[in-house]
């Protein structure tokens, strides 16, 4: 295959992904080390981000607390949190399995938002990381918010802060649907523009990056590198430098 060297992935692993959706708080074992299998094939830079799936999303239902509604109340973030460090232990123990040098970098320690939600995370440790030769690993967490205690920051929202931060070449959004479907449940190919999809995504509040495939592709097609949003199986490919799934580039 081609060389991967030169090239920054960011890939993301949805929650659904790498966790039984419907058990609380439980791994999906075999599909995690399927995941870590195809990502140890890459010989370049990468950065890995991970979604709730499992484990923060019924703590931070149960709390109220969501990307624009926040807590105030310390046990209910540490509650969130806490649920999502032991899944990321989970994630980097795994890619470590497979020989990635994988590291953990928890958000909620290193990120804010402003009274407008406008997200700023520091990335010096990350590429610092990227520089050393490690796989920084960050998850969906929760994040000091001003004026609403600690909010939900997804995973999603990571990605795109992350691509332009760490000069990535593609992004990948790995998730359990093959891609962007259009009204015949058949994968798009490519989206150019948002346009050319808004039929079939409906409407979607630009802001809010965790309101499903319509938010998710709002906010790829801002991106300015590649992005490919794809299922499990196809992460070898997308690895491998193919383009599974749907990719969403502007023209
Ligand atoms: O699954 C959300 O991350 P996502 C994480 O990427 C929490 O939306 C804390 C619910």
């Amino acid at each position: 295959g081609r060389s991967s060297e030169n090239e920054t992935l960011v890939v993301k692993l949805g929650g659904s992904v790498v966790t039984e959706k419907t058990e609380r708080e439980t791994v999906d074992v075999d599909a995690l080390a399927d995941a870590a299998r195809a990502l140890a094939a890459f010989d370049g830079s990468l950065v890995v981000v991970h979604g709730g799936g499992s484990f923060g999303h019924h703590h931070a239902a149960e709390h109220g607390v969501s990307t624009d509604e926040g807590t105030g109340n310390a046990g209910d973030a540490l509650a969130i949190h806490g649920a999502m460090v032991e899944l990321n232990r989970v994630v980097v123990d795994a890619l470590q399995d497979e020989d990635v040098p994988a590291l953990p970098v928890h958000p909620l320690s290193a990120a804010s938002r402003d009274s407008d939600g406008d997200l700023s995370l520091p990335t010096a440790q990350i590429t610092g990381m990227l520089d050393e030769g490690f796989v920084p690993v960050l998850h969906g967490d929760g994040v000091v918010h001003a004026g609403e205690g600690v909010t939900v920051l997804s995973g999603d929202e990571l990605v795109v802060e992350l691509a332009p931060a760490v000069g990535a070449t593609r992004v990948g959004v790995c998730s359990t649907v093959p891609g962007v479907l259009d009204g015949e449940d058949a994968v798009v190919d490519r989206i150019g523009s948002f346009d050319e999809v808004a039929d079939v995504l409906g409407a979607s509040d630009a802001t809010d990056v965790t309101g499903g495939m319509a938010g998710k592709v709002r906010a790829l097609l801002e991106l300015g590198v590649p992005a490919q949003i794809f299922a499990p199986d196809a992460l070898d490919a997308f690895v491998a430098g193919e383009s599974p799934g749907t990719t969403i580039e502007t023209r």
